[in-house]
């Protein structure tokens, strides 16, 4: 039998100073009451661990991996290319480069092992997009996923008739 608690999506960033930056994904989750787990798991500093995280985040039951990383930020693209799972990839800015070098990092992977990768510090999309991945599989979820388009809608329909006014 599925437990409803046990977590579909995996959170993971290379430091807990990511955290600020990646909070924002585990937020959206819970917004869409979504089971998610957090962890620190660097590709540097625990390379062993890292690649244990990834060969068996399919077999635990995940659907999909959230990963952050900042400066040379090799974690999503080492995760990908150890499990069958979606990883969307976060760049963490950092102190120096405005988060370019995270960005490039992230995003330029060879053809075969991809990372979905957000805008810089586009925690909350990275959570979004895990949620439309598994709506894909659950209408229920899929629905409340279109409930949350319409209200961006109103929202920024609101805005123009205010600026109108
Ligand atoms: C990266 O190094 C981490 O993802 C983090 O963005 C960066 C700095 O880590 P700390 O020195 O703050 O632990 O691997």
């Amino acid at each position: 039998m599925t437990n409803p608690e046990a977590p579909l999506v995996g959170i993971v960033m290379g430091s807990d100073s990511d955290w600020p930056v990646m909070e924002a994904a585990a937020q959206a989750l819970a917004e869409f009451e979504v089971p998610f787990e957090v962890d620190v798991v660097s590709a540097h500093r625990m390379p062993r661990e890292m690649v244990a995280y990834g060969e068996q985040a399919h077999a635990r039951g995940l659907k999909a991996i959230i990963a952050g990383a900042g400066g040379a930020a090799h974690l999503p693209g080492m995760l990908a290319s150890v499990t069958p799972l979606p990883v969307i990839g976060v760049p963490v800015p950092l102190k120096y480069l405005d988060g370019m070098d995270s960005l490039m990092s992230i995003v330029q992977m060879p053809a075969g092992v991809p990372v979905a990768t957000v805008s810089i510090a586009g925690a909350r999309n990275a959570g979004l997009l895990a949620v439309r991945m598994l709506a894909a599989f659950d209408p229920e979820l899929a629905e409340r996923m279109v409930d949350f388009q319409a209200e961006l809608n109103a929202q920024a329909t609101e805005k123009g008739k205010k600026l109108r006014a």
